[in-house]
């Protein structure tokens, strides 16, 4: 029986809407409140896409469901408002990004309403919104007060294309990961958020959450722990020295030269004048190549000598002083002592320069006391032949020859530190979160500069500092804002003098990484949200989203979190309890879905077609949440007969007394349950087909029954079931109804087929009664000629029974 899902669907959207549906009671019993999140969106004119729908449908049909247990579930939805897209509209066509974003913001709305997503739209947010940034500046400030904002002069990422500097993170191989521009190094004076000093403890957060693996690994990685010590060389003359970082002490005995970046402080001072034009040249080569560039292995490894020497810690020997751009200024050192035998990038700067190779660390199957594992690392050599740069025997090392290398290490830092020309140093990849931005679209940097006084925060009560609308969107390299005449002139709230504002604004991540913190308290003027409603809903029990945002949000709000519970603002330093990554859709074709491909599917017109409730469960049936899935025409075809048969089975509801049809419906209902406590949507819906297919076989479908399985099916597709519920003669919605509970001993089947196992071998199975005890099924099984054959003359040494599931004899 097809149904009208054009006339049903907006029909309960409105009820619902008028009802409140959606909207958290705040029952005060924290046992009673959870925290669904969704990634908000940022609004773009292309509108949502299937990918959006997948993880708000899983996560809407979770909230459905703990609504009906009973629980109060904060669900809400919000804008990532600031951004690029729309400011480079605004250059191309004039229009003002806050237009282009309201009426993105308006169509997904729209959208999403027509999904039948129950978000509490009381508490929606917008980052744009001057009531929502005027707290993003707040956060700005209070990190500054505390240390933990500063400016400075850095070599940054630089993006032509976007004309603006770039976070690390967002950085991707080199490229803006934005618009894929290479990006390049400049010295530059930016705002910084201190996320380095966090780095110890956002590793260890991590053994604490339930977040995929995967997500945790690129955080870790992208931490980049790292231990190993720093080192002393004393310049040859005595009067100075130079601190590397290395993770190889063991392969101290092997160094044959030292490298400095091209940007490190003592490359001038150790130019000799002989050298000086040389170096001049190299440095000014390196400062145009990025960071891509610099740290490619196969790309040739160049470097010019400065004519200087410094002194070998443990050997004296002399050991020149190269500079070179494959050592990075801004990590360890910035200084790298080289060891060709066993380091690769080494390895192709002292062939090239025909600098000394010392083997220190002997790759011998000898020393390994398993051959196997000896023989094997062995052969996981590098891809640079000759090249050692696994473990071994030290050689040529003086006092620490035939120690293996770990042992080598810690002996070799032991003298060190004793010597105090070395310690043991552990260091992060991490680098410290760069928050300015040269661009208009985004929460203006909240301090004024002032001649007399320097920087200065706007005083509290003068926030929000609102972005200005006289501006010329054309990028300049220069915030735009610099020549807005009515933003930047300002007084100085020090001296009163004449000022200027900062013209930066802060990247959109700031604004994203406190967001779900908002939400617990939208409308609050007087604070970011209130402590007592953050206690009541925070940490987030679940967060859905998408796996690329690995480690630029989920880093960031993990570092917010962190501080703000540092600063005493919240009680809790890991926002996100629990994370789950929706997989991609796939186009029909099994590609990524793109415009040029031209195999995206549009939500909207699935909508119109098959029904928000259709396309709900389909996504939900494809595959597991978290698995990359292709679209699939067939598949939304048949999800929707399946809720046309359900509807079908209406007029056939009566007073009948079918046990059989009562006990599917019970095992449906704890199959349904419990996949939803899992997240395993598209098995709950499998049952609940298996189930329509069951009650298809009635003439009279017991009303009971097919009341329970309305319930169950209501949050996956709640049109529906609202419209058969009420066809069913209720007056109210089928959301006050509270989730059925199953009785256990209707799910049980009665009869099972029992494995006979002889020393967990199949030799039998026999239809028993699925309570039957290990005595009468020990004398069943021993009745069966072909466990017999199995047991003659042997001693039955133990007879293991798990009732229900199977009897194992084991015999000797
Ligand atoms: C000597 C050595 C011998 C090294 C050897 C490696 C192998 P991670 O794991 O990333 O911390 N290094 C140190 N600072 C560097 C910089 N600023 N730019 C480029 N390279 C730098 O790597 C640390 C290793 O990378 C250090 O250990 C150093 O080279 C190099 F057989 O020191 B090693
Ligand atoms: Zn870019």
């Amino acid at each position: 029986m097809p149904y009208n899902h054009k006339a049903i669907e907006p029909k309960w959207q409105k009820r619902w809407e008028e009802a409140g549906y959606g909207r958290t009671t705040e029952t005060g019993r924290p046992e009673d409140q959870l925290y669904h999140l969704v990634m908000f969106p940022y609004p773009s004119a292309a509108g949502l896409h299937v990918g959006h729908v997948e993880s708000y449908s899983a996560v809407d049909i979770l909230t459905r469901f703990r609504r009906m247990q009973g629980k109060d579930v904060l669900f809400p939805m919000g804008w990532d408002a600031f951004g690029l897209p729309a400011e480079n509209f605004a250059v191309k066509t004039g229009v003002h990004p806050a237009v282009t974003t309201q009426k993105a913001i308006e169509n997904y709305t729209r959208q999403m309403k027509s999904l039948g997503l129950s978000f509490d739209w009381s508490r929606e947010v917008s980052t744009a919104d001057p009531a929502y940034y005027r707290w993003t500046q707040w956060l700005f400030l209070t990190l500054y007060k505390k240390g933990l904002a500063y400016r400075a002069k850095a070599p940054v990422n630089w993006c032509d294309g976007c004309q603006t500097v770039l976070a690390n993170e967002q950085v991707v191989d080199g490229v803006c990961e934005r618009c894929k521009t290479v990006v390049v190094q400049k010295e530059l004076e930016q705002w910084f958020f201190r996320i380095t000093q966090y780095a110890d403890r956002l590793l260890a957060g991590l053994d604490t959450i339930d977040w995929p693996e995967k997500i945790k690994a690129m955080q870790r990685n992208w931490i980049g722990r790292s231990e190993g010590a720093e080192v002393v060389f004393v310049a040859e003359s005595g009067d100075a020295s130079v601190t590397v970082f290395t993770t190889r002490p063991d392969t101290l005995f092997g160094v044959s030269y030292v490298v400095l970046a091209p940007e490190h402080a003592l490359v001038d001072a150790w130019t000799t004048a002989e050298h000086k034009d040389e170096v001049e040249a190299y440095r000014l080569q390196a400062s145009k190549k990025s960071e891509l560039e610099r740290t490619q292995l196969e790309k040739d490894k160049a470097g010019v000598f400065t004519g200087s020497f410094v002194l070998h810690p443990l050997t004296g020997a002399r050991v020149p002083v190269w500079v070179s751009d494959y050592v990075l200024v801004n990590y360890g050192t910035g200084a790298v002592m080289g060891v060709p035998a066993h380091d690769e990038r080494d390895w192709v700067f002292a062939h090239k320069y025909s600098l000394p190779v010392t083997e220190v660390v002997q790759a011998t199957v000898w020393q390994n006391p398993d051959p196997v594992a000896g023989a094997h690392a062995a052969t996981v050599s590098t891809s640079v032949e000759g090249c050692w740069t696994g473990a071994g025997a030290l050689v040529n090392s003086g006092a620490f020859n035939g120690l293996d290398n770990e042992t080598g290490k810690q002996k070799i830092v032991d003298v060190l530190e004793a010597q105090g020309k070395g310690k043991r140093k552990v260091n992060y990849h991490l680098r410290d979160w760069l928050v300015s931005r040269q661009r208009y679209w985004g929460a203006p940097i909240p301090m004024i500069w002032c001649d007399a006084c320097g920087a200065q925060p706007v005083p509290d009560t003068d926030l929000p500092v609102r972005l200005p609308d006289d501006v010329d969107f054309k990028p300049t390299g220069k915030s735009p804002l610099v020549d807005s005449k009515s933003f930047h002139a300002v007084a100085c709230p020090s001296c009163g003098k004449a000022a200027r504002r900062e013209s930066d604004t802060m990247d959109t991540f700031v604004d994203s990484s406190w967001y779900y913190l908002r939400y617990c308290d939208a409308h609050n003027d007087a604070e970011f949200a209130d402590r007592e409603k953050l206690r009541a809903w925070c940490p987030v029990d679940l967060y859905v989203g998408g796996a690329e945002h690995a480690v630029m949000h989920l880093l960031y709000a993990r570092f917010f979190a962190y501080t703000l519970h540092d600063l005493g603002y919240v009680d809790f330093e890991e926002p996100f309890t629990a994370l789950r990554n929706q997989g991609t859709i796939l186009g029909p074709d099994g590609e990524k879905m793109s415009k040029s491909r031209g195999n995206v599917v549009n939500p909207d017109e699935v909508v119109e077609q098959y029904g928000a409730d259709a396309i709900r469960c389909y996504e939900m049936f494809m595959g597991p949440l978290e698995d990359a899935k292709p679209w699939d025409t067939k598949g939304i075809v048949g999800v929707r007969r399946f809720m046309e048969r359900a509807n079908s089975l209406l007029p056939k509801v009566g007073d009948a007394a079918d046990m059989e049809t009562i006990k599917i419906v019970h095992k449906t209902v704890k199959k349904v349950t419990e996949d939803l406590g899992a997240l395993k949507f598209n098995t709950a819906i499998a049952q609940m087909m298996t189930c329509v297919n069951a009650m298809m076989e009635c003439k009279v479908v017991p009303r009971i029954a097919f009341e329970t399985f309305v319930k169950i099916l209501a949050p996956f597709s709640p049109h529906l079931a609202e419209e058969m519920w009420e066809t069913l003669g209720h007056d109210h919605s089928v959301f006050e109804e509270p989730w059925p509970k199953f009785d256990s001993e209707l799910v049980v089947d009665d009869v099972i087929k029992m494995p006979v196992q002889v020393n967990g071998k199949l030799r039998a199975a026999l239809h028993v009664a699925k309570t039957i005890s290990e005595e009468e099924m020990k004398t069943l099984a021993l009745a069966d000629a072909n466990v017999t054959k199995f047991l003659e003359g042997k001693e039955v040494k133990k007879i293991i029974f798990i009732p229900g599931r199977l009897i194992n004899f084991v015999v000797g």
